[in-house]
Order: C-alpha cells, then structure tokens, then sequence
C-alpha cells in the first residue's frame, strides 16, 4: 500500500477527482493527507469529510520560502508519502524541497508544456491565438514547470472562448488525465530516462475529448 499526499491551494477539484478513483478502482495506494498552504481551502472540507487527514501550512506564518518549505516537508514526512502530489498548488517549491521528493512528485501544469510555464496559462494562449491548449502532468524539479513529461491532456480553443470557458474545458481532462497519471506511478508502470517518460502499460499518455 502507497502512501500519497495531496498538496492544494484552493478549490481541489483534482485532489477530489483523485480520491474518488483511489477507491472506485482499489488502487495499492491510500490518500493518506491533503494539506493545504491556505487555511480556507475548500478542498480541506471535503478530505475531511471523506475521514482523509487534513493540515495546514500557511506560507504567510513564514519569513521565507525555506522556513515554509522545512515545515510543509516535516508535515508530509509525518505521513511517511511515497508519491506527493500537486493539485492546483499555488507555491513555488525550493530546490530543496524538490530535491527532497525528487522522482516522487507529480504536478498538474494548465497548459501544454513546454509552451506557457507560470501562472495564466488560458489567457496567455488564447491571446498568442492557439487553437488547441491543455493541460500536463509533469514530475517536479527545480525549475518550474520543467520535469519529465508523464502525460498531456489536448482541448481545442474555440472561437469565442475566454478565460473561463477555456479553463473549464482543460480542467474536465484535467479530471480524466491526473488520477490515471496517479494511478501508473503507484503501480509502478513509469519509467522515467531523462526527459522522457514511458507508460510501460501500452496506455495512452495522450488524452483528448471523449
Ligand atoms: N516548484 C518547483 N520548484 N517546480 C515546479 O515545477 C513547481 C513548483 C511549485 C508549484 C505548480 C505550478 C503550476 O502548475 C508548481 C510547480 C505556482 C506558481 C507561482 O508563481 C507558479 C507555478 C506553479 C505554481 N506562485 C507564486 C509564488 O510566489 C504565488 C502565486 C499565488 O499565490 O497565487 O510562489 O502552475
Ligand atoms: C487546475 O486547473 C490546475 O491545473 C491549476 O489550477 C487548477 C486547480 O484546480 N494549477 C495551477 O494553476 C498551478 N499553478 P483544483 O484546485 O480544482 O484542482
């Protein structure tokens, strides 16, 4: 049995997503705890709610990104994960802290890397006029939004489409792409040499609308 930890920032529609494919498909691995960078995460209700172990660091309680880091790593470590998972985390992690977890922790980027790392990836690629965007799910490293590629999710843009409806179409793959990415790490069906990844399953690592 796998012990994963859920790191959010907000809303955790992914975090949810995830725990309920962890136990509708019985995957060798428990959600062991979500915790949270903001004290008013709405995700945290719904761990809780679902008897998951829930805790908060609050970056603002920190002088810098080093103390935040010490105590977000000594909180997760309390729960002995082997896989720590981003799910709309909104903290840039120190080298560290990366290093710490390295090759086991997955995130969740809005947009088809390496195209648009950083923050609004949607308006950014609706006003570069893409015509398809996404999402991808990557290991972490030290730089940001640059880890080994696991798989990508491809919407298209749509005449029209702003900030909300671009994103709100990204985030239903969102929901179908991460829990099954989850699921081949603790299975233990990726293999990773150097940027690549491989799903040794014959499983797609491209998903697209149903
Ligand atoms: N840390 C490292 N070292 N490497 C990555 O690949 C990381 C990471 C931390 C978070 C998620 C990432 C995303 O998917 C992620 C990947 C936050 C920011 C950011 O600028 C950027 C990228 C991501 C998450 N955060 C601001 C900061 O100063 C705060 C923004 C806010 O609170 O709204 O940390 O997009
Ligand atoms: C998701 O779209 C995720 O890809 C994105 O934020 C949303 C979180 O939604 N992540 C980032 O922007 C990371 N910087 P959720 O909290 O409902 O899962």
């Amino acid at each position: 049995m796998k012990n994963i930890v859920i790191l959010i920032s907000g809303r955790g529609s992914n975090m949810e997503a995830m725990v309920k494919a962890c136990a509708a498909e019985q995957w060798p691995a428990r959600i062991a705890a979500v915790v949270s960078n903001r004290p008013q995460a709405a995700g945290l209700a719904f761990a809780a709610q679902h008897g998951i172990a829930t805790a908060v660091v609050d970056h603002k309680a920190y002088p810098d990104r080093d103390s935040f880091d010490a105590e977000l790593a000594r909180v997760i470590d309390g729960f002995a994960p082997d896989l720590v998972v981003l799910a709309g985390f909104m903290r840039i992690l120190t080298p560290g802290f990366t290093q710490r977890y390295g090759g086991r922790m997955l995130n969740i980027h809005p947009s088809l890397l390496p195209a648009f790392p950083g923050l609004h990836t949607h308006q950014r690629a609706i006003d570069a006029g893409c015509h398809v965007a996404g999402a991808t799910v990557h290991f972490v490293t030290a730089e940001l939004d640059h880890g080994p590629m696991v798989a990508q999710a491809v919407v298209p843009v749509l005449p029209g489409d702003d900030e909300a409806s671009l994103s709100a179409r990204v985030l239903a793959q969102e929901h179908r792409m991460y829990p099954r990415a989850v699921r081949w790490f603790v299975e233990g069906r990726l293999r990773v040499d150097g940027a690549r990844v491989q799903q040794l399953g014959g499983e797609a690592q491209v998903f697209t609308a149903p």
